[in-house]
C-alpha cells in the first residue's frame, strides 16, 4: 500500500486517521510537496488527474482518489471497528456531517483556490485569509448548530462510536486552527475532537506530527 500525503493536507489526515483506526500502515508513503507545488508535476498528475491529495494505490492499483471515497474503501475492504452506522438514516447524517467539511467548506481553502485568489485576482494576503477563516466559520457554525441541537449526537458526533464524521470534524478543527479561527464559539465541536484527540490514532494522524511539519503552523 502506497499512500501519497504532505503533512500540511487535512484531506490526507482524514485518510491517515482512518488508516490508523483500522490498524493499516502503507508500505511507503510518497510525500508531494503541496507548498512547492509538486501535485502539479506531470509524474504526479499521472497519479491523480486533480492534482491533489491523498491519493492511494492498494496492491494492483487502480489508484484510489478522494478522501471520504478512500476511507469508505479501507471501510469496506477492513470492516473492523466500522466508521458508518448500521441504519440509512445514521449512515445519511453520518455522511452529511463529513460533506459539510470535505464537500463545502474545504475545497473553498484548498491551495489551487488560494493561489488563484492571490495569482490572478490579486486578492492581498490580509483578504485571503479573511476568506480562509470565513469558510471555517460557515462549516464551523453549520456543525455546531447539528451536533449541539441533535439527540443523535453522543461521546462522538453519531452517538459513542467513532464515524467518519468525527474524522473530518478533527480536519475542519486542524484547519481553522492553521487559519486562527476563534473557536470559543464551538464548544461541542471543541468537546468532541479533544474526545476524539485522546485516541492514538487521531493524534499520531495529525499535520503537524508528520514529518517535514514545523513545530506549529
Ligand atoms: N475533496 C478532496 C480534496 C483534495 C484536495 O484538494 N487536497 C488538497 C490538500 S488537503 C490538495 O492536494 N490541494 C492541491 C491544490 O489545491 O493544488 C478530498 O477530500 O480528497
Amino acid at each position: 500500500m502506497k499512500l501519497f500525503s504532505f503533512w500540511r493536507s487535512l484531506a490526507t489526515y482524514r485518510v491517515r486517521i482512518a488508516l490508523n483506526l483500522k490498524g493499516l500502515k502503507p508500505d511507503e508513503v510518497i510525500e508531494v510537496d503541496l507548498i512547492k507545488g509538486h501535485q502539479r508535476d506531470p509524474k504526479y498528475r499521472e497519479v491523480n488527474p486533480m492534482m491533489s491529495l491523498p491519493a492511494l494505490l492498494d496492491g494492483e492499483g487502480p489508484v484510489l482518489f478522494e478522501s471520504l471515497a478512500i476511507i469508505e474503501y479501507l471501510d469496506e475492504t477492513h470492516p473492523t471497528p466500522p466508521l458508518l452506522p448500521t441504519d440509512p438514516k445514521g449512515r445519511a447524517r453520518v455522511r452529511g456531517l463529513a460533506q459539510i467539511v470535505a464537500a463545502d467548506s474545504h475545497p473553498l481553502i484548498v491551495p489551487r483556490v488560494r493561489e488563484y485568489l492571490e495569482h490572478e485576482l490579486k486578492i492581498p494576503e490580509p483578504a485571503r485569509n479573511a476568506w480562509c477563516q470565513h469558510w471555517h466559520k460557515a462549516a464551523l457554525t453549520g456543525l455546531e448548530e447539528h451536533l449541539s441541537t441533535e439527540s443523535a449526537t453522543g461521546t462522538y458526533c453519531h452517538g459513542d462510536q467513532i464515524t467518519i464524521a468525527d474524522i473530518c470534524l478533527a480536519s475542519q478543527w486542524a484547519g481553522a486552527n492553521f487559519y486562527k479561527v476563534d473557536l470559543k464559539p464551538y464548544p461541542t465541536i471543541a468537546r468532541i475532537v479533544a474526545k476524539c484527540m485522546e485516541n492514538d490514532a487521531f493524534a499520531r494522524a495529525h499535520p503537524l506530527k508528520q514529518p517535514g511539519a514545523p513545530a506549529a503552523a
